[in-house]
């Protein structure tokens, strides 16, 4: 029966994957609003005590674990140690991802590969080991945090275009094969989102204009704004919720209007 309460996360255990600070922060802060409870990882000890200590700030106990995503092992140690310490994971956001901007002739293979591992080898591996227990459990969400360049090209993005485009058809097959164990997986794929990763993009000029860049994706949003990660809490929570039962292999952009408009004339 469809209710306020379709959109409440009580009981349910949500890990982020590089939720330390940035979009994986916001996205659990919105989950724990709706009572989550709210386990993460990053890439090392300091990262996971400024997280721990900034969810602390904002009132939410959460659980943090060091691990890399690209590792197997260390993958499946962690998921097994948080269903010992905290419970099944209910709710999987892979957010965890970089991007390497250089001009695909200038790019290594080196580069190239290594975007590849963790923003689409990651997203594998851990939807792999958290899978088993919800499909004991009857259920669970998958949320996979594509990108613009899950549909759009742009120079020096290659690497990064590649793996968001392949976790945007990953999402789709783990919702063909896992939707009959009632596991939704969809993506969320946020705009141009103020954070540490596009802060190159929107440095200010030494003249004190705005970076070129900064200006071309205010021509091409609607919403003539840059995103904040507080936009996607929202959406996240949809996912992650009852509310969406029977949405699946959707891809929910949230980028003010980008991908809908040709941009603003100059
Ligand atoms: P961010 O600020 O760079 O944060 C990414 C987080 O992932 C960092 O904590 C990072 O740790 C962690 N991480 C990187 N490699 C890891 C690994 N191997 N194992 C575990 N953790 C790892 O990025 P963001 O802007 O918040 O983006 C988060 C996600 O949203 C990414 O998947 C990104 O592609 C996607 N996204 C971002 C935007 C945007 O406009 N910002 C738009 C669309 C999609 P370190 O600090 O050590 O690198
Ligand atoms: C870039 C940006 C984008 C954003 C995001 C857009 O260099 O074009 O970093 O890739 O990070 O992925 O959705």
């Amino acid at each position: 029966m469809f209710n306020e309460k379709s959109f409440r996360l009580d009981g349910k255990v949500a890990l982020v994957t590089g939720a330390s600070y940035g979009i994986g922060f916001a996205i659990a802060s919105g989950l724990a609003a709706y009572g989550a409870k709210i386990v993460f990882n990053d890439i090392n000890q300091e990262l996971v005590d400024k997280g721990i200590s900034a969810y602390k700030t904002s009132g939410i106990p959460a659980h943090g674990y060091v691990c890399d995503v690209t590792d197997e092992n260390a993958v499946n140690g962690m998921v097994s140690s948080i269903e010992k310490d905290v419970g099944i994971i209910d709710i999987l956001v892979n957010n965890a991802g970089i991007i390497k901007r250089i001009p695909m002739c200038e790019m290594s293979v080196e580069d190239f590969r290594k975007v590849i591992d963790i923003d689409l080898n990651a997203p594998f591996i851990v939807s792999k080991a958290v899978l088993p227990s919800m499909i004991k459990k009857g259920h669970g969400k998958i949320i996979n945090i594509c990108s613009m360049m899950s549909e759009l090209g742009r120079e020096t993005v290659s690497a990064y275009a590649a793996a968001k485009g392949g976790l945007k058809m990953l999402t789709r097959n783990i919702c063909s094969e896992f939707g009959h164990a009632n596991i939704q997986c969809n993506g969320l794929g946020p705009g141009y989102i103020e954070t540490p990763q596009t802060a190159p993009l929107r440095e200010k000029q030494a003249d004190g204009s705005r970076h070129p860049f900064d200006a071309f994706i205010l021509a091409k949003t609607p919403a003539e704004r840059w995103g904040t990660t507080e936009d996607l809490m929202g959406p996240a929570v949809f996912l992650a919720s009852d509310a969406s039962n029977f949405v699946n292999g959707h891809i929910l952009y949230v980028d003010g209007g980008i991908l809908a408009y040709i941009g603003k004339q100059p």
